[in-house]
């Protein structure tokens, strides 16, 4: 019988996660490119429509370029990380952490993404964080590709719907390789890759036509992304001896709305939708189910000769994913719309929901940490996870954050209980440690970090970093293994 972890394993990963565009600014520094995050402008809430949805079109594209559509566009600002990351990285380490996963910005390595040089400037400018983490004992945890697919990709070849992309894509994942071989062990190829369905400009830099075969696009994009991810994963085992090359997934899973048979088997097809990603990832292989799928949507996807091989012989070695709210999925029209939730569902009347709509679901994240290892039996990493909220901060400074403390107490336990189920479960990363820049809403109050960033909506505010109530809880629970919650 093989011994069960009755509570965290001593070499547990703990720490925190960003993304250069929420994070860094600096977007047009030491020789940076534009990438596909710096293309999404701020709306104020009630002024919000689809138009100004993360999804843009050429036209868009080509108004902001020339200066005719004006806006605020917060994610080239970030929250000053690239000038200010001794500051912060002495404040993760404050707090323990023995992890901190962030995303290269690609735009500022290749600031048009098929550049023949890197760009020494954006190269030197990770040696530095790295060196800086490593002095604290912090492992970096690196995304290759967190939705900053140059500009100039999708300008020249329509991002990740062009198959040339695989190769300006491995030649950059090589690059780092090459560059951080001795710094970067933990890496994952795409941050939630399955964005590709929901928007495709924010998941590869690619534009969908209005005429064109939606779906036919995205999964032939995603095919490239799959071999891409593959073909990196290769590089580093061979550049990198005893480096560890995670998928990453935004997992929704998803519940039936009723015991009626027709909801059931919805529920199925929604699992398998999601978990499709993983499926190739970590078993090698397309499922035989998005066969259907795609016949019965007119998707043929255009496959060279050796990929099959290149995803068969190259699987991650670990699975991560963020984990945020579940679903709920009825044939009924007459649910209740879960309003907020990402990719949609009824509400789940046993489920709160966060200030956005998005449903906590403590429980759900034991469930879902079971079925991944059941399906994949290959280590778990929990690489997003937390409550975006308004944070009020008080007279004389504090921030009183019960709230997210108790978000991450319940889930914390939830992976104490799944770890006790017998997953192999090695890191929890919460998503923003530090406040940053809103991924769907561009948005600074929706806040998730254990440290106060002094910045609006707006994009007023001193920048000044303060600690919240939650961090000195969470530097608590790293310091106890996860035993003092
Ligand atoms: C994930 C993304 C992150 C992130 C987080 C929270 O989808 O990987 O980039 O920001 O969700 O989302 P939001 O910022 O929209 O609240």
């Amino acid at each position: 019988m093989t011994k069960i972890n009755k509570g965290f394993p001593a070499d547990f990963l703990w720490g925190g996660a960003t993304a250069a565009n929420q994070l860094e600014g600096a977007y047009d520094v030491d020789g940076k490119g534009l990438s596909s995050a710096d293309m999404v402008a701020y709306v104020p809430k009630d002024k919000r429509t689809q138009d100004h949805a993360i999804e843009i079109s050429s036209e868009r594209i080509q108004q902001i370029l020339s200066g005719e559509f004006e806006a605020r566009f917060p994610k080239r600002e970030g929250i000053d990380f690239y000038h200010r990351y001794k500051e912060d990285i002495a404040l993760f380490a404050e707090m323990g952490f023995k992890v901190f996963r962030l995303s290269i910005n690609w735009a500022r390595i290749f600031p048009n993404g098929d550049d023949a040089q890197p760009n020494e400037a954006g190269l030197q400018f990770y040696d530095n964080v790295f060196d800086e983490l490593h002095k604290y004992g912090i492992e970096p945890l690196v995304t290759l590709a967190h939705y900053e697919t140059p500009l100039g990709l999708t300008l020249k070849y329509n991002g990740w719907a062009s198959r040339e992309v695989v190769g300006f894509f491995t030649t950059y994942a090589e690059t780092v390789f090459k560059r951080y071989k001795d710094k970067v062990k933990y890496w994952i190829t795409f941050n939630e890759i399955n964005m590709m369905t929901l928007s495709p400009f924010t998941g590869g830099g690619v534009v969908i036509d209005k005429s064109e075969n939606k779906l036919q696009t995205m999964y032939q994009a995603l095919h490239h992304q799959f071999v891409a991810s593959a073909l990196a994963t290769k590089l580093v085992h061979e550049i990198i001896p005893g480096s560890q090359m995670g998928c990453m997934l935004a997992r929704m899973e998803s519940y039936a709305h009723t015991c009626n048979p027709e909801d059931v088997l919805k529920n199925q097809q929604e699992n398998q939708m999601n978990l499709y990603f993983t499926d190739v990832h970590a078993r090698g292989e397309y499922p035989r189910y998005m066969q259907r799928y795609f016949d019965e949507n007119n998707v043929v996807l255009h496959v060279e000769a050796d990929d099959a091989e290149t995803l068969r012989n190259n699987t991650v070695d670990y699975v991560a994913f963020s984990y945020y709210m579940t679903l709920t999925v009825s044939t009924s029209p007459e649910g209740e719309r879960a309003e907020g939730n990402l990719f949609g569902g009824v509400k789940n009347p046993y489920l709160k929901a966060s200030d956005w709509g998005w449903q906590i679901d403590p429980i759900g994240l034991r469930v879902m940490l079971n079925t991944m290892y059941d399906r994949y039996r290959k280590p778990l990493f929990i690489v997003e996870n937390g409550l975006g909220a308004y944070d009020k901060v008080e007279a004389d400074g504090s921030i009183h954050d019960t709230y997210r403390i108790d978000y991450h107490r319940q889930h914390i336990q939830q992976m104490k209980e799944a770890i006790k189920d017998g997953v192999e479960l090695i890191g929890y990363t919460s998503w923003g440690p530090i406040d940053l820049v809103s991924m769907s809403t561009s948005e600074m109050s929706k806040r998730y970090g254990f440290i106060y960033v002094d910045l609006d909506d707006e994009g007023n505010g001193s920048l000044a970093r303060s600690r919240k109530d939650s961090f000195h809880w969470y530097k608590e629970v790293i310091a106890s293994n996860g035993e003092k919650l």
